[in-house]
């Protein structure tokens, strides 16, 4: 069984030294000489968390030594298959990828499975009929990011609100449980409406974009709320109201989710009013799970990260805080 030298910051790693020292290397077949090769399958780089998060899985990889083979998919999940299917060509130790959408990846895992190499999910789910073909799914509980984004818009308007939605990417496991998280707490409340919906895909253009379009549309003056489901797609609304001559924050409130800089300085500025934490700083948990999977011990199937909400009124102090 192959083994492999973990993050020195294990006691585990400790006891696994000093039994290499005292020659007993060989009875645990350690690979002292070998590498830990670690493929990853990034979504792209469509926002500020994105780049936050490929900085922190880079970073972390380089500080442990890992062998990183990284691919970045453009949004396309049919990248993303071609890049897992060469990771198992490349005999890597462990796959990891954030999955673009939640459908279409069961025969490349059966794929990996079948080369009997391990798969760890990164910030992003899968729906698949069989849970064994992925060792640990890390990432953020969107679905409660969703209920905040709600708790939040009714603490901003009493209870009383016509809410435009800029929905993630379409079928992305984000953009679905944030949408499902939101309408599950806004069902309490009759006098919170959604009057539109449309997906921005993430991205500041496309939000930009869809944020015209709804401020064009018949029932523009309903909207007295914007739902984002992240900052990027917030801040790219923010610039067409300003160009519509409405006041962001103040005309229409914006609520959104990831707490990037960019949010907390609209915030400190008064034209965002509430961001919920997403944590992409997911390198050093993830790669202690990688490292876990490649000499075959335990992980949890699900590991949720922890996370906060921030209002306009702690953005100046919280600002020079952010790490991403
Ligand atoms: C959430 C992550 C989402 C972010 C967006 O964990 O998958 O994708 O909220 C990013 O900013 O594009």
């Amino acid at each position: 069984m192959k083994q492999y030298l973990v993050h020195p910051s294990t006691a585990a790693t400790r006891v696994l030294t000093v039994a290499a020292i005292f020659g007993l290397a060989g009875s645990l077949g350690l690979a002292a000489d070998k590498k830990l090769v670690v493929g990853f399958a990034q979504v792209g780089a469509e926002s500020g968390w994105r780049t936050a998060n490929t900085e922190s899985i880079k970073s972390e990889a380089a500080k442990r030594g890992v062998d990183l083979r990284f691919s970045d998919a453009q949004q396309k999940e049919e990248n993303q298959i071609k890049a897992i299917r060469s990771f198992i060509a490349q005999g890597v130790d462990v796959i990891a990828f954030s999955p673009v959408v939640e459908t279409g990846f069961e025969p490349v895992l059966q794929e990996a499975k079948k080369a009997g190499i391990p798969v760890v999910l990164s910030d992003r789910a899968v729906k698949v009929s069989d849970d064994s073909l992925y060792k640990c799914f890390i990432g953020s509980d969107f679905i409660e990011e969703g209920r905040r984004a709600a708790n939040a818009v009714v603490k901003l308007t009493g209870g009383k609100a016509g809410v435009a939605e800029l929905v993630g990417t379409v079928g992305s496991a984000p953009a679905i449980d944030r949408a499902k998280g939101f309408r599950e707490v806004i069902a309490k409340y009759p006098d919170i409406k959604i009057v539109t919906s449309q997906s921005g895909d993430f991205t500041r253009a496309k939000g930009k974009e869809v944020m015209e379009a709804f401020l064009k549309a018949p029932n523009a003056k309903e909207i007295t709320v914007l739902y984002a489901h992240n900052d990027d797609m917030a801040l790219g609304a923010i610039q067409a109201m300003e160009e519509a001559g409405i006041k962001p924050g103040q005309d229409i409130k914006i609520v959104s989710i990831d707490g990037v800089r960019g949010a907390f300085e609209a915030m400190k500025d008064g034209k965002l009013n509430v961001t919920v934490e997403c944590n992409p700083l997911l390198g050093p948990q993830l790669f202690d799970l990688i490292e876990k999977v490649a000499n075959k011990q335990e992980v949890p199937h699900r590991v949720v990260t922890q996370e906060g909400v921030y209002e306009q009124a702690q953005a100046a102090e919280e600002l020079p805080k952010r790490q991403y």
